[in-house]
């Protein structure tokens, strides 16, 4: 049976603050919350880049300003690549321009507004310049304008993220597109 590819993506700025997030965990707009749900109730896989980059240590140098290592682009793509062929994947990651533009079948982009997420991020102990980047990014739409270039506008799909409720229709609405994706290609 054929089964989708998603990519969930979030706040993205630029390669330093990127490489920045693989350090301290990846800023809190909910990718891993919605991801990981959505796997347990679709049974598709749920993969966070950030994660396996740590694992594999897919890293091509260290960044001396954000102190952390850099992510290799080429070496992610090589470990995802069989997995995406078979289909069923849910991708995590705060960036979207590297990925083969054939690997996914929709596209989310979660928004959190910044009152928010300023909460989360300080939480997780985000400070100063990493802390305004990132709020930055959100308020400059950033990520959602690199999600359309990157891919077929009509993939692209921005997500509001910012309640127990949001994720809970968030969820509702994949999971139905799921269902008729599935039901369409099979
Ligand atoms: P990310 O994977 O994008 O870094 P996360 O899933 O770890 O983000 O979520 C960061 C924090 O925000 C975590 O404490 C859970 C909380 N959260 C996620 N989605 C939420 C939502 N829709 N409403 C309220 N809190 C949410």
């Amino acid at each position: 049976m054929r089964r989708p590819n998603i990519l969930l993506t979030a706040v993205y700025l630029s390669l330093t603050v990127l490489c920045g997030h693989l350090s301290l965990g990846t800023p809190g707009v909910g990718k891993s919350t919605l991801g990981k749900e959505l796997a347990s109730r679709t049974g598709l896989t749920y993969i966070s880049v950030g994660d396996l980059a740590k694992e594999e240590e897919l890293y091509e140098g260290f960044d001396e300003e954000y102190e952390c290592p850099i992510l290799d682009e080429d070496r992610v793509i090589d470990e995802l690549e069989d997995k995406m062929r078979e289909g069923g994947v849910i991708v995590d990651y705060h960036g979207c321009d590297f990925f083969p533009e054939h690997w996914f079948h929709i596209v989310f982009v979660l928004r959190t507004d910044n009152s928010f997420l300023y909460d989360r991020l300080e939480s997780r102990g985000y400070k100063g310049k990493k802390l305004q980047d990132n709020i930055q990014c959100e308020i400059f739409q950033t990520l959602y304008e690199e999600a359309m270039l990157s891919y077929r506008k009509e993939i692209v799909h921005q997500l509001p993220s910012n309640t127990p409720e949001d994720l809970e229709r968030n969820l509702d609405q994949i999971v139905q597109w799921i269902e008729q994706w599935t039901k369409d290609n099979n």
